[in-house]
């Protein structure tokens, strides 16, 4: 394989809504450019990018999958990502490592609510976007609507380049507005191969209709341009390719274009446009200024092939029979394979040894990547995903992907108790692998937790943590962690007497308990005055309170925010000791709790939900249904719908984001904090109770 400059290099994230024909893109791509010798297919598993037993099984992607296709002296690097929301994690990934975006429309399904959060997605960095409308051999496939579909609901800046000739069955190839050229298969009927015509004469008018708008849309991008136009010059294309380049770069124009994977028509002249369009790594800086730190001061990071090497970890997975794989970035200067370089994020020197680029699942040994580069070596030690890798005289950490956080959390166990080490081995390697599977161990519920973006996400979790790591586990929704308070006061005594034979026990106190402020806990008060219990013995009273509201006085949890204060009580001057007087505490706090009128408190989240305006209705009544407190709502930012807040039990939020996914068609998301406790209505809390007293029972009789 050549070796590729930063100006040959184009790096593109194809994302899109969930089977849009990413995939399939991607490996007709490669196949039609020669790079990759087998035309893959989803049907039979045999695509480059989806290859782990899970999306060969399931037919869809659910990691990221690095590709290129060499054309026209460039090598454009391509990225899968997955469609789904529940595997959203590796298209923010996939988007961090590339320079621009290839966004994924159907034909027959038009904009989708992916294709929206990944437009949105790619806009928030100033990612240039090129869509592409998949799949036009298609039943119903429809180019014009899928075009109108992202001109109304996208962007009003999109503007066509390319437009189908037929639909459907009789999808026949593609005319090029710019160069006023229809492409058509080759006679030679090899696979991807074009022969250029002229625009058929039952496709004039319409090729005039888009050709006059795509004219004017460019000009408009450009004042010199659009003084030509208006004088009525003819702008030759090389002048509208370089004013489209630009307004891309700007976000001011996204052209559109067209193909048919399966029949790998329209998929060369993909090809080209990329390697035309889209930026390479020089262009890049001139978009986002690259920054970094180097200890704790800033530096810019420029793509020279002299500067100090540094590289962005964006992706790491675990292959049978190779271990991990480390796939990175590199923003700035070259590294060679077999050079040391250091992991300014863990403190580490590490070797790259074997570099390679990936295309699917194999390796191509390289011997140097210049910047702007998409690389990857096997066996890194100690190198996980957004780690900076860079050289020990410049030790930079570039800035990091921000993954979206969990959605979904479930409890989760070993089937069998033998594998509850290696369940949590795996839980963390899987983590490692997929920063947005989240997982920990909460010692109030006594649970491990897994958390992740949706109940696929999880579902696909177990599956590799069974298949890769031999154990299979079983899910539950997660014990909420209740309390219990006092909302009035009382007072009592607590005895301990006991007496058997040499040195008897005795332990006697007198304590008033009363509510303390939400959130201000336990406190203990030492009223005792003339001695009535010594000195040494009050604490111990203290820890016997403690220990006893550990277990509550309702339901078994915690007892929090109340005033305990020790006001009386007698000793015995031989009897008497610290385990005793503890002893009185513990009966203390269970004869003067209940009098104190105990009741639960819930956690509660506070919720903010993002709608579109359709549904908000909806949304809010199910936000209602689920005991939750709506504060109002205001209007998204730039115009994605309603922002509604509310303050929602977390009892009542399990799976939420499935029901709000169903609720917007996809197109709702939310995020949620904890808020804080709060008194339990008394329904509610009477179920909570009953659970307590049935499992106590239960526990009895076993
Ligand atoms: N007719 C037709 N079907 C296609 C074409 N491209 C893809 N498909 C089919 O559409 C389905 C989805 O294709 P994928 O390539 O997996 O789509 P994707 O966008 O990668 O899907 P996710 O990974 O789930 O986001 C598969 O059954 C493909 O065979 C095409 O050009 N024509
Ligand atoms: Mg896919």
């Amino acid at each position: 394989m050549r070796e590729y400059e930063s100006d040959a290099i184009r790096n593109v994230a194809v994302v899109g809504h969930g089977a849009s024909g990413k995939t399939s893109l991607v490996d007709a791509l490669a196949f039609v450019s020669g790079s990759s010798k087998r035309h893959g297919s989803i049907k039979d598993g045999t695509t480059l990018t989806d290859t782990t037993p899970e999306e060969i099984q399931r037919k869809y992607s659910i990691s990221l999958g690095c590709a290129f296709a060499e054309w026209k002296g460039a090598k454009v690097n391509l990225i899968d990502t997955p469609g789904f929301l529940d595997f959203q994690g590796d298209a923010i990934a996939g988007l961090s490592a590339a320079d621009g975006a290839l966004l994924i429309v159907g034909a027959a399904t038009g904009v989708e609510a992916g294709t929206e959060r990944m437009f949105r997605e790619a806009i928030a960095r100033e990612d240039p976007v090129l869509f592409v409308i998949s799949m036009m051999d298609k039943e119903h496939a429809d180019f014009d609507s899928a075009y109108w579909m992202i001109k109304d609901r996208l962007t009003s800046k999109v503007v066509p380049v390319e437009i189908p000739i037929g639909a459907g069955s009789g999808f026949g190839g593609v005319i090029n507005l710019i160069a006023k050229k229809a492409y058509v298969p080759a006679k030679s009927g090899k696979a991807g191969e074009y022969e250029e015509t002229d625009i058929p004469a039952a496709e004039r008018e319409r090729f005039e209709r888009y050709h006059a708008e795509m004219v004017e849309a460019v000009a408009a991008t450009d004042d010199q341009l659009l003084e030509r136009f208006f004088g009525g010059e003819e702008i030759p294309s090389e002048d509208e390719m370089a004013a489209l380049k630009e307004a891309m770069k700007r976000e001011d124009l996204f052209p559109v274009l067209c193909c048919s994977a399966h029949l790998m028509i329209g998929v060369r002249t993909v090809l080209d446009f990329l390697v035309a369009l889209m930026p390479n790594a020089y262009e890049m800086e001139e978009l986002h200024a690259f920054k970094g730190a180097e200890g704790s001061k800033a530096v810019e990071i420029h793509p020279n092939d002299d500067a100090p090497f540094a590289a962005l970890v964006f992706k790491t997975t675990a292959e049978p029979h190779v271990g991990d794989v480390t796939f990175f970035r590199t923003f700035s200067g070259t590294v060679a394979s077999g050079q040391e370089v250091y992991n300014a994020t863990r403190n580490g020197a590490v070797k790259l040894n074997h570099l390679a680029v990936a295309q699917g699942r194999e390796r191509i040994a390289v011997p140097r990547l210049h910047p702007g580069d998409i690389g990857c070596v096997a066996k890194l030690h100690n190198t996980h995903t957004n780690d900076t890798i860079s050289t020990k005289a410049h030790p930079v950490r570039l800035p990091q992907i921000a993954f979206p956080e969990s959605l979904v959390t479930f409890a989760v166990r070993a089937a069998s108790r033998n594998d509850e080490e290696k369940m949590q081995q795996g839980l963390h390697r899987l983590h490692d692998e997929d920063p947005t599977f989240q997982t920990h161990y909460n010692s109030e519920t006594l649970e491990t937790i897994v958390g992740g973006l949706g109940e696929r996400h999880i579902e696909v979790a177990m599956a590799r943590l069974a298949r890769q790591f031999g154990t299979k586990a079983e899910l539950s929704s997660p014990r909420i962690p209740y309390r219990e308070t006092l909302t009035g006061s009382g007072d009592g005594q607590g005895r301990h007497k006991k007496q058997s034979g040499g040195r008897g026990q005795f332990g006697d106190c007198w304590v008033k308990m009363r509510p303390a402020k939400r959130g201000d806990g336990y406190a203990f008060v030492d009223s005792i005055v003339g001695g009535a219990i010594p000195r040494g013995f009050i604490p111990a009273v203290d820890r016997g309170i403690q220990e006893a509201s550990a277990c509550g006085i309702i339901a078994g949890y915690p007892l929090v925010d109340f005033i305990a204060e020790c006001f009386d009580g007698s000793y015995h001057s031989v009897d008497s000791n610290e385990a005793s007087f503890k002893m009185a505490g513990i009966q203390a706090f269970k004869s003067v709790a209940p009098k104190c009128r105990p009741v639960l408190l819930e956690p509660l989240d506070m919720v903010h939900v993002i709608t579109p305006d359709d549904y908000l209705g909806d949304v809010m009544g199910d936000l209602s249904s689920r005991h939750g407190k709506l504060l109002g709502t205001a209007q998204a930012d730039n115009g994605a719908g309603s922002v509604v807040n509310a303050i929602v039990p977390q009892a009542d939020l399990h799976l939420y984001g499935t029901r709000l996914s169903s609720l917007t068609h996809g197109r709702g998301s939310f995020t949620h904090q904890f808020h804080g406790y709060e008194q339990m209505p008394r329904e509610q809390a009477a179920k909570v109770i009953a659970a307590h007293e049935k499992s106590v029972q239960e526990e009895v009789e076993a």
